[in-house]
């Protein structure tokens, strides 16, 4: 029933070493810098490939000049950051699926092979194709049932970003995880050339502390927010060049929710959405994108400004990681008391508290409120043992950053802007110069500047 990944993407490799994928299969368990691709070559039309961080571009082979191309749905173990580990349902050994990559005109054939104990099928979002290729179970087509594959064939009409996804029993598929992006480029050179051509499936999912399985049944209280299945820290950055034209691809297959996306740093364009492209006269500058369930939205725009970017959903609650929200507002209340009590009833239960709300010592937000280099309120004696924590759960915010740790969760990432780019992987922090870093003021500056 499983395939391990590393089998899955030695079958890949040999379809793939003609895309110049081999490359980015090799060092796909390092997921530290994933995104290290095979030199990128334009295609005829202009266009580069797409860059699916934390992900992959799927495979495929030309047979009499169709392209052909084969999803595995199948349970896949993934991990959300790391010790977030979910027992979800995805594709070829991934969490969400490949991205499916072509050109405009092509012809494709799409196998898809159901592995799950569970029927299924595939729709093709926003893509302009026969009925019966829609994929809407029990509407355009019979259930896939476990063990079949079925066969989606169709010429390419249009070009733009799309997406695939489950269409038979939705809402519990979709919450599991079969969802992947759709990426047609057009076939002449049309619009701007690219230097970068990111790609983002944004997902939510509900995992409580402790739990394995994502549970579908969740309606509202979504607790993980990912980036092409990823959870801040888990998310890779995107590394770019000062001056390089940037584009990138947002797909939104949340259950519930829509995500306001917002980039530090720059103002970007809208150029398209799943509905085609959107006339220039219609483009205006934004620095956050709606990108609403069930859509996809493409922005573009000129990377020069250098340094470290936040790139985000705005919704304060989906930069959490598995934050229980029934609890009372705590805020400015001192807990230590409370803290101290517990600690004797419910040592390993606190201890793992500790640890879920911050990873590193001495700088831990307290159910009062964040504090900075305040630590906790003590514990005394404490008698929770390491390893006291739920076995699969990760911390409601903190990532490492160069100036102690970054306070965000779930869909979050970064964007490198850097003036000399040797390569796509991390080049590490930005070194701000002293006159352009934010720093505690000197009694001097608040002297001059006659501020109490
Ligand atoms: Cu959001």
């Amino acid at each position: 029933m499983t395939t391990t990944r590393r089998e899955m993407l030695a079958g890949a490799a040999a379809g793939a070493a003609f895309l110049g994928l081999a490359a980015r299969a090799a060092d796909a368990d390092d997921k530290k810098h994933p995104a290290a691709p095979a030199p990128k070559t334009r295609h005829p039309g202009g266009h580069l490939p797409t860059t699916t961080l934390d992900g992959s571009t799927l495979p495929y082979r030309v047979v009499d000049g169709v392209k052909v191309f084969h999803l595995i749905v199948e349970p896949v173990r993934h991990e959300f950051a790391k010790g977030l580990v979910g027992h979800c349902w995805g594709f070829n050994g991934e969490v969400h699926g490949p991205t499916i990559e072509a050109i405009e005109g092509d012809r494709i054939r799409i196998y898809v092979t159901n592995r799950l104990d569970a029927p299924t099928s595939m729709h093709w979002h926003g893509l302009f194709l026969p009925n019966g290729m829609d994929g809407v179970g029990g509407l355009s087509q019979r259930p896939i049932d476990p063990g079949e594959t079925f066969r989606y064939e169709y010429t390419l009409k249009q070009h733009g970003t799309f997406m695939y996804h489950s269409h038979h029993d939705e809402m519990t598929q979709m919450a599991m995880g079969l969802m992947g992006m759709f990426v047609v480029h057009p076939r002449e050179a049309t619009g701007t050339k690219v230097d970068h051509d990111f790609v983002y499936m944004l997902s939510e999912w509900s995992m409580d502390p402790g739990m394995w399985r994502p549970n579908p049944n969740e309606m509202s209280d979504f607790n993980i927010l990912t980036l092409n299945g990823k959870a801040f820290p888990g998310t890779s950055p995107m590394v770019v060049g000062l001056g390089d034209r940037v584009r990138i691809r947002l797909g939104n297959l949340s259950a519930m929710d829509h995500h306001p996306v917002h980039l530090h740093g720059v103002a970007f364009k809208v150029v398209a959405t799943d509905g085609g492209n959107i006339p220039e006269p219609g483009q205006w500058p934004e620095t956050t994108v709606l990108v609403p369930t069930g859509s996809t939205r493409t922005i573009e725009f000129i990377a020069d400004n250098p340094g470290d970017w936040a790139f985000h959903c705005h919704m304060t609650h989906h930069v959490m990681n598995q934050m229980g929200h029934n609890v009372p507002n705590l805020l400015g209340v001192d807990p230590s008391a409370f803290d101290t009590a517990l600690m004797d009833h419910v040592p390993e239960f606190m201890e793992s508290m500790d640890e879920a709300q911050a990873p590193e010592a001495g700088q831990k937000p307290t159910m009062g409120g964040m504090k900075h280099g305040g630590g906790h309120a003590g514990h005394g004696a404490s008698a929770a043992k390491p390893g006291a924590r739920p076995k699969n759960g990760i911390p409601m915010i903190g990532g490492d950053g160069p100036h102690g740790y970054i306070t965000m969760g779930g869909m979050f990432t970064i964007l490198k802007v850097r003036e000399h780019l040797e390569s796509t992987k991390d080049p590490g922090w930005y070194a701000n110069t002293p006159e352009t870093q934010a720093k505690p003021a000197t009694d001097d500056e608040l002297k001059r500047d006659g501020i109490g």
